[in-house]
């Protein structure tokens, strides 16, 4: 029997592109010459697709891929597909949720602690020699504050596990309070915003929750207020960011995310209140090879038994 046709729209680790390649037919839509005119001539001949969380795939792309039934995204974000379109045209698609639950609460974590306590600046201060003449301003503390959660799903609530050890205070927004939940549910952003010291946002990015942080709900996290985005970049009003936090009527930001990446506004660079990772929440080995499997045990379930494990 010969081995099912894939087309791939953008590369993923050296180590997955050579097991996916091991088991399929392998088009690499990325290294064509002209991946459009690639697609308009033979996109027919696909019924399976492999993307990301960073790549997706576009109305263009789908409009030449007719027999296209299934599609497989490495991540969980699923923004950059156009969902709709897909559902219309009864097109499958899993993500890779859970594997990497995990690692993202654990930046976050992470995030949470290097703003308040400066650990990134205080690293900055010794390696710039200033140690000996300067004194290093103080910090916030972390334990025993009010954590404030925007989108308590499976990241949130790892996000939430791991404040119960620093003896958080925990209240949350999604659109739909939480049956059984432990947790104050805040219909108001910016009220959640005004109680909270540290505000984690862990909702998906896309058109619902474009620019749902904006100027209101930054003041009102307030100059010793802390905002804390491993979700995308969309999600933030970025030049209501960068000015509440110039001006100090915010306090801080720990960013894994952003509106243009990989591009990071110079202003964001410039500021010293601010922890700026290279979107990173999943990147850990553990973490991508779990991933990695899990995507590609996906595929094969949709090949074998023509459905998905983890299905949108
Ligand atoms: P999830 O389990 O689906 O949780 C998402 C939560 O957001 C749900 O509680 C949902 O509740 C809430 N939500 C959805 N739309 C909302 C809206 N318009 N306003 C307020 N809340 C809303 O998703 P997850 O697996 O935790 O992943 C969350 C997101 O994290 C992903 O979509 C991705 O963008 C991001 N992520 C980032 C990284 C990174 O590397 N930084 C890694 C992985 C994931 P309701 O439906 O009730 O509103
Ligand atoms: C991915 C992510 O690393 O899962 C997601 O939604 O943002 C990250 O885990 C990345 O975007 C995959 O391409």
């Amino acid at each position: 029997m010969s081995r099912p046709h894939i087309l791939q729209i953008g590369p993923l680790t050296a180590r997955f592109n050579a097991n996916l390649a091991a088991r399929y037919a392998v088009t690499p839509l990325w290294l064509q010459a002209d991946p459009q005119a690639f697609l308009r001539e033979q996109g027919e001949q696909f019924e399976l697709l492999v993307s990301s969380a960073r790549f997706g795939c576009s109305v263009e792309q789908l409009a030449c891929l007719p027999n296209l039934r299934a599609i497989c995204s490495f991540g969980v974000g699923y923004d950059p597909y156009p969902l709709e379109l897909l559902r219309e045209r009864g097109i499958a698609v899993s993500t890779t949720p859970d594997v990497l639950n995990e690692c993202v609460a654990d930046l976050a974590m992470g995030l949470i602690i290097d703003t308040a306590r400066r650990l990134s600046e205080g690293d900055r201060f010794v390696r710039a020699g200033s140690w000996p003449s300067a004194a290093f301003p103080l910090a916030r503390k972390v334990s025993g504050k009010r954590l404030g959660i925007v989108g308590l799903g499976r990241i949130g609530a790892a996000v939430v596990q791991r404040a119960s050890g620093f003896a958080m205070a925990v209240r949350y927004h999604n659109r739909t309070p939480l049956a059984d939940c432990p947790h104050g549910y805040e219909a108001s952003l910016v009220e959640l915003a005004r109680w909270a010291d540290f505000l984690v946002l862990t909702c998906p990015g896309g058109a619902a929750t474009q620019q749902l942080i904006g100027r209101e709900v930054l003041e009102a996290l307030g100059p010793d207020g802390i905002l804390i985005n491993v979700a995308r970049g969309s999600v933030v009003d970025e030049p209501a960011l960068i000015a509440a936090l110039r001006s100090g009527a915010l306090g801080g930001a720990g960013l894994d995310v952003y509106a243009a990446e990989p591009q990071v506004p110079l202003a964001l660079r410039e500021l010293n209140n601010v922890v700026l990772l290279p979107h990173i929440g999943s990147g850990s080995e553990e973490t991508r090879l779990q991933m990695e499997a899990l995507l590609l045990a996906n595929l094969q379930a949709f090949v074998e038994q023509g459905e998905l494990l983890t299905p949108l």
